[in-house]
C-alpha cells in the first residue's frame, strides 16, 4: 500500500485575525474564555483577557430570556439557550448588558 506509513502533518490554521466580532456569529477554534448566563446575571461579570482573544457566553439552558448586549455595539440574539462568542481584537474595556434587565444584569469584559 502506497499510503501505509505515511504521516500526515495536520496544519492547525489559527483564527488570528481577530475581526471585531459583529452579530451573534461564533468564533472558531481556540479557547475560549466562558461566562454563563443563569440567575439574571453574567458570571462572572468581569472577566480579563488579551488581545486577540474570545469571550463565549453560554445561556444556561432553561434560563429566562436574555442577551448580551455591549455598549459599542455587538449584541446576541435574546435567547434561552446556546451561546455566543465575541473576539477582541483591540485592548480596552468593553461593558455590557441584557437590555431586557438593564445595567442590574451587566458584565465587562478587560483586554489587555
Ligand atoms: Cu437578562
Amino acid at each position: 500500500m502506497l499510503l501505509s506509513g505515511t504521516t500526515f502533518t495536520m496544519l492547525v490554521v489559527l483564527a488570528g485575525c481577530g475581526f471585531g466580532g459583529d452579530g451573534p456569529a461564533g468564533n472558531p477554534g481556540g479557547a475560549a474564555t466562558a461566562v454563563s448566563i443563569s440567575n439574571n446575571a453574567f458570571t462572572p461579570s468581569s472577566v480579563t483577557i488579551a488581545a486577540g482573544a474570545t469571550v463565549r457566553w453560554t445561556w444556561v439552558s432553561g434560563a429566562a430570556n436574555h442577551n448580551v448586549t455591549f455598549d459599542d455595539g455587538p449584541a446576541s440574539f435574546t435567547q434561552n439557550n446556546g451561546t455566543f462568542s465575541r473576539t477582541f481584537a483591540d485592548a480596552g474595556t468593553y461593558g455590557y448588558q441584557c437590555t431586557i434587565h438593564g445595567p442590574a444584569m451587566s458584565g465587562t469584559v478587560v483586554v489587555q
